[in-house]
């Protein structure tokens, strides 16, 4: 336990290796209660309550303002997300709208058009295409690049004998503060135990013990050890086999680095395709499909409040700008997930993950002083109130050379509870990456604060991924309701493939059944455009932004 070696201390700035000695003194008596099975305690819900109201971001009213046009007019919105949802269209400032008879002519012709490329949209594609139909998948960067792929930590299903899907609902509407949609949940935990067979029979490596039984363990607000991760890499080795099984299918097709800027409607308001731009430059493309499933993923790069984020760098909210501007209703807009440990230190690593795997194995939150404050898995919304409070109001966080602050996470706690070896297997991503900038995570502990992880609002959606527009399917972390105002860990991973394949296989019936449209058009934006001039909306954003734009946050 590092007693009298301090060399690893060397590693941290002096001011924050002090504080992390305070932490390795008190380590032996965590070490003695957790293995007495005591935790620390769970708050009161009117304490957690309280704490919400008073720190959590998504109940602050600064960086706020209520929305002048739409269908959620009088919402309040985190600024950023206001200003793209009323902003100037592209397809508007490249001349679309005065040139429309010639450029709305079709470049791809498609039955089934994806609109991101990720887990959701691509599996999409592939439940469309194993239904018969044609799929293109147009994304912004290259197929894989999104939220999935950084998500570290698991995905949630109840597979096992104490638990069941009627257990897991429970746990999702309790930790949404039951402002989910109870239908959207049901979907969700019924869907789960077939997702992991899929997974597995498309080959991913998850956990397991060498009997070949799944490893499962607790995320923040479950009643169930019921996370099943691959490491702490677990999306990647989910993209990585849905990838393959996509480019195995024929039917699809993927045009990368071309992100849609523009829904295509029709006279009958049903949608009809996309106007996709070229990264590279060019002329954009016109696509003309049967039928549209909307899956760009979160906004976690419009950095509200400035957070930092967890979010790649396409997460800029563009499927809700062309969605809104459609008329397609959206909901709990102002409810956002700052996950409670994105890395405080490093610099260059600040706001990247830090998996709630760690708490789930037993690293517990301590402030400067090594003291714990909060348990570790209260949900999500709470613990992060809890790090704002310590950081903030009661000032015992631990501050970083260039004016950051967080508090740590005791991760060389885990290898004492479950065994050297532990921290190396099962967070191969963060040691090797921690290692590199010469921080050993078997020695140190690390500093953490709430980064923005995820949007829990977005299109409001049916059980088969249906929106209120004809012919427009939406999944994954663009849409809203699943998980009401706040997020369990693991469950994004499991509704991204829930809704993508129900999306997909709806989004080729309705291509089945509907003929293709003779009057493709953007008519939706002159009508917008107008509404925006009536409110005199200050229109100097052009949305959707795309990629973000650095130089104000790093
Ligand atoms: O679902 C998530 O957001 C997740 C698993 C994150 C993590 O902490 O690893």
């Amino acid at each position: 336990m590092n007693r009298g070696d301090l060399t690893h201390l060397a590693a941290l700035p002096r001011s924050m290796g002090e504080s992390a000695r305070l932490v390795e003194r008190t380590r032996e008596e965590r070490l003695a209660r957790s293995l007495r099975g005591k935790t620390f305690p769970a708050l009161s819900l009117s304490v957690r309550n309280a704490w919400l109201a008073d720190y959590h971001p998504d109940h602050q009213l600064d960086g706020k303002r209520p929305l002048k046009v739409g269908p959620d007019r009088g919402s309040q919105v985190p600024v950023e997300l206001a200003d793209l949802l009323e902003s100037r269209p592209r397809a508007a400032s490249t001349h679309f709208l005065n040139q429309e008879s010639e450029l709305l002519k079709a470049d791809l012709v498609t039955d089934v058009l994806v609109i991101g490329g990720g887990g959701a949209g691509t599996a999409a594609a592939i439940a469309a295409a194993e239904a018969g139909a044609k799929v293109l998948i147009a994304t912004k960067l290259r197929h894989g690049d999104s939220n999935t792929i950084m998500a570290e930590g698991g995905m949630q299903v109840a597979d096992q004998e104490c638990d069941s899907p009627a257990q897991h609902y429970v746990d999702v509407l309790g930790g949404g503060h039951f402002s989910n949609n109870a239908d959207l949940v049901e979907a969700l935990v019924t869907d789960g135990p077939k997702i992991l067979r899929w997974l597995e029979g498309l080959g991913m490596l998850f956990d397991k013990y060498p009997t070949g039984r799944m490893k499962v363990r607790h995320g923040g607000g479950t009643s169930r050890k019921r996370l099943h991760a691959a490491g702490d890499v677990t999306g990647l080795e989910m993209m990585r086999v849905i990838q393959d099984r996509a480019d195995a299918l024929d039917a699809i097709t993927v045009s990368p680095f071309t992100p849609a800027v523009e829904l295509l409607t029709d006279d009958n308001g049903r949608a009809v395709g996309a106007v996709l731009e070229r990264i590279t430059g060019g002329k954009p493309l016109v696509v003309h499909a049967r039928s549209v499933v909307m899956a760009t993923g979160g906004l976690g790069r419009l950095h509200f409040n400035r957070f930092p984020t967890s979010n790649h760098y396409g997460a800029t909210g563009d499927g809700l700008v062309m969605a809104y501007r459609a008329g397609v209703p959206l909901r709990d807009l102002n409810s956002c997930q700052y996950h409670p440990t994105g890395i405080a230190y490093p610099e260059r690593k600040v706001g990247l993950l830090i998996t709630e795997k760690f708490r789930g194995l037993g690293a517990p939150f301590l402030n400067r002083y090594g003291d714990e404050f909060v348990f570790g898995l209260e949900t999500r919304d709470v613990t992060t109130a809890a790090i704002i409070r310590e950081c903030g109001e009661l000032d015992n966080g631990i501050r970083t050379p260039d004016g950051g602050v967080g508090v740590w996470l005791d991760v060389p706690l885990i290898d004492l509870i479950h065994g050297r070896g532990t921290i190396e297997r099962e967070f191969p991503g963060r040691f090797k990456e921690f290692l590199g900038k010469g921080i050993d995570i078997r020695k140190l502990p690390l500093l953490a604060y709430p980064t923005l992880h995820y949007q829990n609002g977005g299109m409001v959606i049916r059980t088969n991924g249906g929106t209120d527009m004809p012919g427009l399917f939406a999944a994954g972390e663009v849409t809203g309701g699943v998980h009401g105002l706040n997020r369990l860990m693991g469950n994004a991973l499991l509704e991204i493939l829930v809704f993508g394949l129900r999306a997909g296989a709806a989004a080729a019936e309705f291509a089945q059944e509907n003929a293709r449209s003779d009057t493709p058009g953007l008519s939706h934006l002159q009508a917008f455009i107008e509404q925006l001039d009536q409110e005199k909306c200050d229109t100097t954003h052009v949305g959707p932004q795309l990629l973000p734009t650095y130089g104000a946050i790093n």
